[in-house]
């Protein structure tokens, strides 16, 4: 079959994007005001962060704004993706607002306006006040009240600029990570907790919808999900069973809620007693109509009855740097899935795509990622395929615009089209930066 050049498939409103967080690139830790979040004080916990890092200074985003608003510019970019930190905001999450909280915002999206870029505002990209968390976290209800607040508040100072605002960035990650494996910030181990976590972020997102409707919100409302495509290992019904349960605890575990009003059978009846406690009315706020899916897509995922980890490396498979099977057809096949599976699907943009890999390393002042460019350029044919299948796709954004704070990982692995040296802050667009400037240019004719 002949098919015409990637950048023909995509039509000229299609949403081109880089996206970051607040707490892998602002730094300023502890200026304007700010609150001390979850994550700062995961920290300073030893042993939980890779290369023991934190988030102090990071990229040092908040005092280089026009620099790095200039480097997005020149990528070509219409969309820039990032997230607000809460604590600037609201520093103990429930006490008073910071009255300059929101003043970097506003200075990045008037600079986005500017330029001509759109703004994508994400609300709660995991940095938590901790002075939320000394009173429950997301494992209390009344921190789902908080979040309405602050979302009204970005909303009136910012909501007249930001093309779309996100909830949440994929709450299974703070759900599971963060409170079962108790790997990512809080670091709790309790799947009860994780439970009733993720009920109250879905919560807090359908609730935040309704108080930003009502009002007036112009901007485009949803929320970020992180889905893999979930395949057994072999067909063995064992397997396949698995597999089917893990996408249910998984994907369905948080797409179902949003679009059908109800927690997948399965996993309910597999949780048991640690299912979590849901209130009369939440489903039906659970389950407001949204202008779109945000749909962060890395890897698929290969699941065996034994429990055993898919390790693709030892198969001979390609893998990122962070060992995760690169995968471009899983992307097509779960865009796919989502389309049969939810009569209701909203149009979806890939809000996050991209990978860490070996060739980071900066070289008489070049990085030749060829396997970063080898990997977009796949995924954003995965994009099409599945567009010509008949998925809303709207959208697509890179992870991530410059390397960053990654996580557990902390500065070792690195996810950036543009490389940065962490002793001077200097930023290098990659090879990589150069092929999506080009692919787009190519693409606005
Ligand atoms: C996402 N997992 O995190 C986040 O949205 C980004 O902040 C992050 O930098 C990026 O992906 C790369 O990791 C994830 O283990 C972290 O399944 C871990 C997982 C998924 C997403």
């Amino acid at each position: 079959m002949s098919q015409a050049p990637l950048h023909l498939q995509f039509p000229p409103n299609f949403v081109w994007g880089v996206a970051t967080s607040s707490f892998q690139i602002e730094g300023a830790a502890h200026e304007a005001g700010k609150g001390e979040s979850i994550w700062d004080r995961f920290c300073k916990q030893p042993g939980v962060i890779a290369d023991a890092s934190d988030g102090i200074v990071a990229c040092d985003h908040f005092h280089r704004l026009e620099e790095d608003l200039d480097l997005i510019a020149s990528l070509g970019v219409n969309a820039y993706r990032f997230s607000i930190a809460w604590p600037r905001v609201r520093p103990d999450g429930h006490g008073a607002f910071n009255p300059q909280g929101l003043d970097f915002y506003d200075r990045l999206v008037d600079g986005l306006k500017a330029r001509g870029i759109q703004a994508w505002a994400t609300l709660n990209h995991w940095d938590l006040p901790q002075g939320l968390q000394d009173l429950g976290g997301w494992n209390s209800r009344d921190t789902v009240h908080r979040f309405v607040e602050y979302a009204r508040h970005v909303n009136d100072r910012l909501g007249d600029r930001l093309a779309g605002i996100t909830t949440h960035n994929e709450p299974w990650v703070v759900a599971t990570l963060g409170h079962d494996k108790g790997i990512f910030a809080p670091g709790l181990k309790s799947r009860k907790l994780a439970a009733q976590v993720s009920h109250h972020l879905l919560l807090s997102h359908g609730l935040a919808l309704q108080a930003l409707r009502a009002d007036g919100a112009k901007s485009q409302l949803g929320i970020v999900l992180n889905l893999a495509s979930t395949v057994p290992a072999t067909a063995m019904p064992a397997d396949v069973a698995a597999a089917q349960l893990a996408d249910s605890h998984g994907r369905r575990w948080y797409a179902d809620p949003l679009f059908k009003g109800e927690y997948p059978a399965d996993a309910l009846a597999d949780l048991g007693a640690d299912a979590p406690v849901v209130e009369a009315g939440d489903m039906a706020a659970i389950a407001q109509p949204m202008d779109y899916l945000g749909v962060n897509y890395y890897t698929r995922s290969v699941v065996s009855a034994s429990g055993e980890e898919w390790n693709a490396k030892g198969r001979g498979l390609p893998v990122s740097d962070m060992d995760w099977e690169i995968y471009p057809q899983g992307l097509t096949d779960l865009l796919v899935l989502l389309k049969n599976d939810y009569a209701a699907l909203p149009p979806v943009y890939i809000t996050e795509n991209g990978g860490a890999f070996k060739d980071d390393q900066l070289s008489h002042g070049r990085v030749q990622d060829d396997d970063r460019i080898d990997y977009l350029r796949t995924h954003i044919g995965a994009v099409a395929k599945a567009m010509q299948q008949g998925v809303p796709m709207a959208g697509y954004m890179v992870w991530s615009l410059m390397d960053n704070f990654e996580w557990a990982s902390g500065y070792l692995k690195r996810f950036g089209i543009v490389h940065v040296d962490y002793e001077t802050l200097a930023r290098t667009p990659k090879a990589s930066a150069g092929w999506y400037q080009q692919f787009l240019k190519d693409w606005r004719g």
